[in-house]
C-alpha cells in the first residue's frame, strides 16, 4: 500500500538503526575520519594527546584539510577545536585571544602554538616523523612548488577571466599546461600517487586539486579529471582511503563556498558551462556530464541512513533557520525524509502546496563533509528536489556571493 501520509517524527526516528549517544561518540573518536569529531585517539589513552588542531566549523578551509589529513594518515591522537570563518559568522573571541589575526589552521603541540600550515606540518614531522618523504625532501619540495604554480594558474583563470574568447584563452591554456605538468609528475611514478607510496606530496595537493575540479566544472565547464587521466587516477586512489573520504567535500559545496573566499569566481558564460552549473545545482545527482567527475567511489550502503540520522539530529534547527518558514514545512520535510526511505517502486509523497522554495532552501545548503558525506548528500538533495518538484518550480533564495552567513554554525552549536 502506498503511503498517503508522511511518517511522523517518531516513526522516522524508529527507522534509524539503533545507535546510542555513547556509541556515536565512540565512533567519532575511534571510527573512520569524520568531520564531527572533537577528539581522535586511534586506540591511545587520552592522556597521550599532545596536539590540538584549531580548524573551521565547516571543515572547508583547504589549509586545515591538509593538516587534518596528515594527522589522520599518521594516526596521531589529537583534539579539535572548531572556529567560525569570517564569511560564515562571527569569529570566536577566545580564538582571537590565541590567534589575533583569526587565521586558520592553528595547532598546539606540547603547549606551543604554531600557525601557517606548512610550518605546522614541519613541526609535526619533527615530533612524529614524516609521512613518507617529508616536506624538505628535494622531490617533495619540487612538487610543492609545482602545486603553487598550479594554484596561481587556477586563480588567474577562475578569478580574473570573465566570459569566453581570445581574452580568456591564455589563462585557460596556461592552467591546462600546469595541470599537464602535474599529470606528468603522476605518470612518472609506478603507482597512482606523487611518489611511490602515498605521502606528504599527496596531502599537499589534495585541498586545491579538489577545489579546482569543482570550481572549473561549475564556472568554466572544464573537466579536470576528464582532461587529465593521471589526476583522475590519483583521485580514484584517494577515494579508496577512509582518511581522505572523511575530509572530502563535493562539487556543490565548493562551487558555492569559494566565491566569498576568493573574492569572486567568474563564469565563462558558455551554454555548456551554464548547463553544467544548472545540473550541479538542480540535479539529477549524480550529475551525468563529462566535465563533472565528482567521485569514482561506489555509493556505500549506509548513505541513506547517514542522511536520515544527520537530518533528524538537527531537524528543529533546520526548521527554525529556514526563511521560508511555515508550519507546512514541518510536513514537507517529513515528506522528503519519507521519500528518502521509500521503495523506489512506490509513488512519491507530495508535500503541502507552497513548500517548494523551503525544501530547495535545504537542498542548496547541505554542506559536505560538515553535514554529511558526499553520497549521503546526493541522496538527501535528490529526495528534497524530488519532493519539492511535486509542489512547484519555486527556487529558494539565491546563495549569497559575498558571504555565507546563511551557513552560520551558531544556531546549530547553541542547540547542541
Ligand atoms: N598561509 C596560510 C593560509 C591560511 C588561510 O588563508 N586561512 C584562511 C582560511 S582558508 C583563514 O583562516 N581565513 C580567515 C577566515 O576566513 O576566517 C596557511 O598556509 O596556513
Amino acid at each position: 500500500m502506498p503511503l498517503a501520509e508522511p511518517l511522523s517524527w517518531q516513526q522516522l526516528e524508529e527507522r534509524l538503526e539503533p545507535c546510542s549517544e555513547a556509541d556515536l561518540q565512540q565512533r567519532r573518536v575511534e571510527g573512520p575520519t569524520n568531520a564531527q569529531a572533537r577528539l581522535r585517539l586511534f586506540g591511545r589513552p587520552e592522556a597521550e594527546v599532545r596536539v590540538t588542531l584549531y580548524r573551521d566549523h565547516h571543515a572547508w578551509c583547504p589549509y586545515c584539510q591538509k593538516v587534518w589529513l596528515w594527522l589522520e594518515e599518521k594516526r596521531i591522537p589529537y583534539r579539535i577545536r572548531k572556529v567560525t570563518m569570517f564569511c560564515y559568522g562571527e569569529k570566536e573571541r577566545w580564538f582571537k585571544q590565541i590567534v589575533p589575526s583569526g587565521m586558520l589552521p592553528a595547532l598546539e603541540l606540547d603547549g606551543h602554538l604554531i600557525t601557517e600550515s606548512d610550518l605546522i606540518l614541519q613541526a609535526l614531522e619533527e615530533a612524529f616523523g614524516p609521512l613518507g618523504e617529508g616536506m624538505q625532501d628535494p622531490d617533495v619540495f619540487a612538487l610543492r612548488q609545482l602545486e603553487r604554480r598550479l594554484f596561481r594558474a587556477w586563480c588567474q583563470w577562475l578569478c580574473y577571466c570573465e566570459g569566453q574568447g581570445a581574452h580568456t584563452a591564455p589563462a585557460e591554456q596556461h592552467f591546462a599546461r600546469m595541470a599537464g605538468l602535474v599529470d606528468e609528475a603522476l605518470q612518472s611514478t609506478p603507482g597512482p600517487f606523487f611518489r611511490e607510496h602515498f605521502g606528504t606530496a599527496d596531502v599537499i595537493f589534495v585541498p586545491y586539486l579538489e577545489r579546482m575540479n569543482a570550481s572549473l566544472a561549475y564556472y568554466k565547464g572544464y573537466g579536470l579529471r576528464t582532461e587529465h587521466p593521471a589526476i583522475d587516477r590519483w583521485f580514484a586512489a584517494l577515494e579508496q582511503r577512509s582518511t581522505y573520504l572523511g575530509t572530502q567535500s563535493d562539487i556543490h559545496t565548493h562551487a558555492h563556498d569559494l566565491p566569498p573566499q576568493m573574492g569572486c569566481c567568474l563564469p565563462s558564460g558558455s551554454a555548456e558551462q551554464q548547463r553544467v552549473a544548472r545540473l550541479i545545482d538542480q540535479g539529477p545527482w549524480p550529475v551525468q556530464h563529462p566535465a563533472v567527475v565528482e567521485t569514482r567511489q561506489n555509493p556505500p550502503a549506509t548513505a541513506v541512513q547517514e542522511a536520515l540520522a544527520r537530518m533528524l539530529r538537527h531537524r528543529e534547527r533546520l526548521l527554525a533557520v529556514n526563511p521560508e518558514g511555515s508550519r507546512a514545512l514541518d510536513q514537507a520535510l517529513r515528506c522528503a525524509l519519507t521519500n528518502l526511505l521509500r521503495d523506489p517502486a512506490l509513488p512519491l509523497l507530495a508535500p503541502p502546496p507552497g513548500t517548494a522554495a523551503g525544501l530547495r532552501y535545504w537542498r542548496d545548503r547541505i554542506s559536505v563533509p560538515r553535514d554529511m558525506s558526499l553520497h549521503a548528500a546526493r541522496r538527501m538533495r535528490s529526495a528534497l528536489e524530488a519532493t519539492a518538484a511535486l509542489a512547484g518550480e519555486e527556487q529558494g533564495p539565491q546563495l549569497p556571493l559575498q558571504h555565507r552567513r546563511d551557513q552560520n554554525p551558531q544556531p546549530f552549536l547553541q542547540a547542541a
